[in-house]
């Protein structure tokens, strides 16, 4: 991990936030690389949320820098590739507009071999479900960065099955753990993008 990143990254400190990225790109790491040292950043941001000694300003600010910093890294919005495993009917839960991790997800995915629906952030119950009826998902994958709106992801779950959907539900978002997704009715927990991976296949018996 690159510990100056992540270091200026949670002091809002733009400038050395991309000299980093330019350094690490020079260097030859990934995109993926410098995404989870953003991450771990971010992680550093909430934190000082937690702790009052930022505010929405600063989460604000550090969105923006976020966004600019994944643009510095290669970008996530031109990955595309084969549809080969199944489709991911994805979106961030009713009431949450966070959608950082979601977008990461949608690409990460996009280029493993999953077709991605992205519905975008504060979808509605009925989006997904009508989304599920129409697409036959194998899998449906929510976004939830607010503990207040746990509930609203278990009824969406228990729409998308009363709706007849097989599809296997992935939840993910900062908050969320395994009691989450007990609480939530859902299939399984991913911890990032490159993990909802790993459990998909595994959901759908596919390496
Ligand atoms: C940036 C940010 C914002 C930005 C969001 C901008 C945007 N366009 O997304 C803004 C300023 C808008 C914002 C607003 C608010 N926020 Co906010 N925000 C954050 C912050 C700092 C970072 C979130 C983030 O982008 N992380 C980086 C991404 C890459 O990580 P991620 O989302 O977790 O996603 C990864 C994994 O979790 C996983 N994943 C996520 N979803 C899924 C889904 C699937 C299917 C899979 C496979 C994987 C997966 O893969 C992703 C990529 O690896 C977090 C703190 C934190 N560190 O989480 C607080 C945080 C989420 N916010 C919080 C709060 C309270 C709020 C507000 C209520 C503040 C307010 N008073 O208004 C509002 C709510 C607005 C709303 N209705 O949604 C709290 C939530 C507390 C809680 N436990 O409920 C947090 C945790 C801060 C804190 N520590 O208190 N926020």
């Amino acid at each position: 991990m690159n510990e100056k990143l992540i270091k200026a990254f949670g002091d809002l400190d733009d400038d050395v936030v991309m000299e980093q990225i330019k350094e690490m790109k020079a260097a030859g790491k990934e995109t993926i690389e410098i995404l989870e040292d953003l991450q771990a950043g971010m992680d550093v941001v909430g934190k000082h949320f937690e702790e009052k000694e930022y505010y929405l300003s600063e989460l604000i600010m550090a969105s923006e820098i976020f966004k600019e910093a994944i643009e510095a890294a290669g970008g996530i919005s031109n990955i595309a590739g084969a549809e080969s495993y199944g489709t991911m009917v994805l979106g961030t839960v009713k009431g949450d507009i966070h959608d950082i991790g979601k977008n990461i997800v949608s690409a990460i995915m996009s280029c493993n071999g999953f077709r991605v629906i992205d519905l975008g952030t504060d979808v509605p119950i009925e989006k997904f479900v009508e989304t599920v009826k129409a697409e036959k998902p194998e899998l449906v994958g929510i976004s939830c960065l607010l503990t207040t709106n746990f509930d609203h992801m278990k009824q969406t779950v228990a729409a998308i099955k009363e709706a007849g959907s097989n599809a296997k539900v992935i939840i993910g978002g900062g908050p969320c753990n395994e009691s989450t997704v007990t609480h939530v009715g859902a299939d399984a927990l991913a911890r990032d993008a490159q993990d909802g991976i790993e459990v998909a296949k595994e959901l759908l018996g596919v390496n």
